[in-house]
Order: structure tokens, then sequence, then C-alpha cells
């Protein structure tokens, strides 16, 4: 049923990947089959978390631009209500992105969250997994760092690079331990102001202290607004997809996106009332821990 569209979106036809991601994000019945559909592909994903305003999109933005520029094809999901990517952003910014709007090597696309403050887009993992598809040679996906967004992330990209400007220094004292470890490799943006060298100590520091026998998680200074140390930014990235090559994170990765789309499916057929139901048919002599065990 979905040959067609599938056969389409391979030979790079965005038209007809936009209308699939629609089909996916609104499960318009029939979603499922295309879902089953897919080949594997073993195309990198990116993943950029990291406080709002930290310069997530600026960073998205110059990416792209350099990797453009060495020909590649990159496409980017934003999960983040107040990015440029959207509606309603600065005038300026969206100016800025319509370069990429109309160029076919670029390809973004806008995932509302629904509602939901930070926290990825329900169907984010079928989505790229759709994505990657498409002839792409990478494909960046940004997502806003509150709650437990980031920590989800990590799921499901390749490279996760946590972003902070010099005014998150004194959340590097309070961080999260999560955004630690999912951290691949670490941007201190905005080193224009003061505080990113010191910003770029503490986190080092940090790394060390947490353990000092893993490989050092890499710490890159840039000026995303003035597209500085992004080439340095791209040679890391590259050098830790060329490592993940080397070991089973690809396979922890599936395993991680078969752990979360189970649990999904699971919870989205049970409901409260059903087990309400179940529990009145067993009688009076009710204990939880047996009846939790008979019938799940
Ligand atoms: N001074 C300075 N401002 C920046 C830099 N990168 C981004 N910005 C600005 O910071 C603001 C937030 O950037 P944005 O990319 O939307 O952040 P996001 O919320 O993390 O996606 C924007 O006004 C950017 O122009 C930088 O390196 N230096
Ligand atoms: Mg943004």
């Amino acid at each position: 049923m979905w040959e067609q569209q599938l056969a389409e979106i391979r030979k790079g036809n965005n038209k007809t990947l936009a209308r699939c991601i629609s089909v996916i994000e609104n499960e318009v019945s029939g979603y499922e089959a295309l879902l089953q559909a897919l080949p594997s592909s073993d195309i990198p994903v990116i993943g950029i978390t990291g406080p709002p305003g930290a310069g997530k999109s600026t960073l998205t933005d110059a990416l792209i631009g350099l990797l453009v520029t060495r020909g590649k094809n990159v496409a980017v999901l934003c999960v983040d209500p107040s990015s440029p990517f959207n509606l309603g952003a600065l005038l300026g910014d969206r100016i800025r992105m319509s370069e990429w709007y109309n160029n076919p090597m670029v390809f973004i696309r806008s995932l509302a969250t629904r509602g939901s403050l930070g926290g990825l887009h329900p169907k984010i993992i079928e989505i790229s997994d759709l994505v990657k598809t498409a002839p792409f040679d990478l494909i960046i996906i940004e997502t806003v760092g509150v709650g437990q967004s980031e920590i989800e992330i990590a799921g499901l990209a390749d490279v996760t690079i946590v972003v902070m400007g010099p005014e998150s220094g004194d959340e590097v004292q309070t961080m999260k331990a999560g955004l630690m470890e999912i951290a691949d490799l670490f941007v201190v943006n905005k080193a224009d102001r003061p505080g990113a060298d010191l910003l770029v100590k503490n986190l080092k520091l940090m790394f060390h202290i947490a353990d000092k026998n893993a490989l050092p998680v890499p710490v890159i200074k840039t000026i995303a607004s003035q597209k500085e140390g992004i080439q340095e930014l791209v040679e890391t990235i590259l050098s830790l997809l060329d490592q993940n090559s080397h070991n089973d994170k690809r396979t922890w990765l599936l395993a991680e996106k078969a752990w979360h789309l189970i649990r999904q499916k699971k919870m989205n057929t049970l409901t409260k009332l059903d087990i309400k139901k179940q529990i009145e048919s067993t009688g009076k002599d009710f204990n939880l821990y047996r009846f939790i065990k008979t019938h799940y």
C-alpha cells in the first residue's frame, strides 16, 4: 500500500516525505502499515538539546550551512515550541531560516509538542525512522531541554549534543545528573559573552570527577551567531559517529527505542477503568500482588 510513497521518499521527494510525516503525526488509518514497511537505515541522527535560549536553533542553522557547503543533505526535526523554525518566532530568525526552506538539500519540519512544555513529540521515534528512509546524510533533532525530554533524546540520537550558554554557569552546579549522563558532546555557546571559559573549565572538571576512567566528553566553545567553532563541532560529531560504529551503541539505541514503543503500546491499550472492572470481578478476597501476577 505504501510502496509507491516510500519509493518516492527514497528518491528524495520531500513533498511525499512531508505528507507521510503528517500521516504518522495524525495516526491516519494505515500508518502502522507504513511503519512496518520502512526499510532499515543507518543514517545518523544528531540530537541537540539544552535550555531555551542557549542557541540550539542558531547552532543548527550554522551546522546546516557548513554541511550543505560540504555537499551533505540534511534533515532537521524540531520539537521546540519557541524555535525560530516555528511560526511566532522573531521575524529576523524566520527570514534567516527561509534560505533553507527553499534549498533542495535541506528538509526542515517542526513538530508541535501538543501543549506539553518541552517533552518529545509522541511520535518522534516513528517520524525520525521515516525520515531515515530519505537520502539524507544526517538528521538533526532539536529539542528543548525541559523535564524529561533531554533524557529521552539520548535514546533516539547516535550523538547527543547538550548546548549551554555562559549564563547557564550556575545551572551547572545544580545540573541534573541526567543531563551530564546523556551528553556525548557539550557545546558552550555564546562564547562572545563573559563566563564562557569558566563554564568550559567547570564542565571539564565535572566530567573528570564523575568518571576518571571514561573517555572525556568533548567540550566545544562556539559563537553560533557568528558561525565560529562550527567546523570543530562538525569534526567532533563525525569522529563520535565513527566511534559508535566500533561499539554497540546502535544496538542499544534500537533496544531503547523498542522499549519506549512497547511501553507506549501497552499503556495505550490499558485503562484504569479496565483494571477497575477486573478488580471488581475478582471478588472479596483481593490481593494486589496476586492480581497483577495473574493478569499482567
Ligand atoms: N551573543 C550571542 N548570541 C547568540 C549566540 N547564539 C545564539 N544567540 C542568540 O540567542 C538567542 C536564542 O537563540 P536560539 O538559537 O533561538 O536558542 P534556542 O532556544 O536554544 O534554540 C537568539 O537571539 C540568538 O540570536 C551566540 O553565540 N552569541
Ligand atoms: Mg530553538
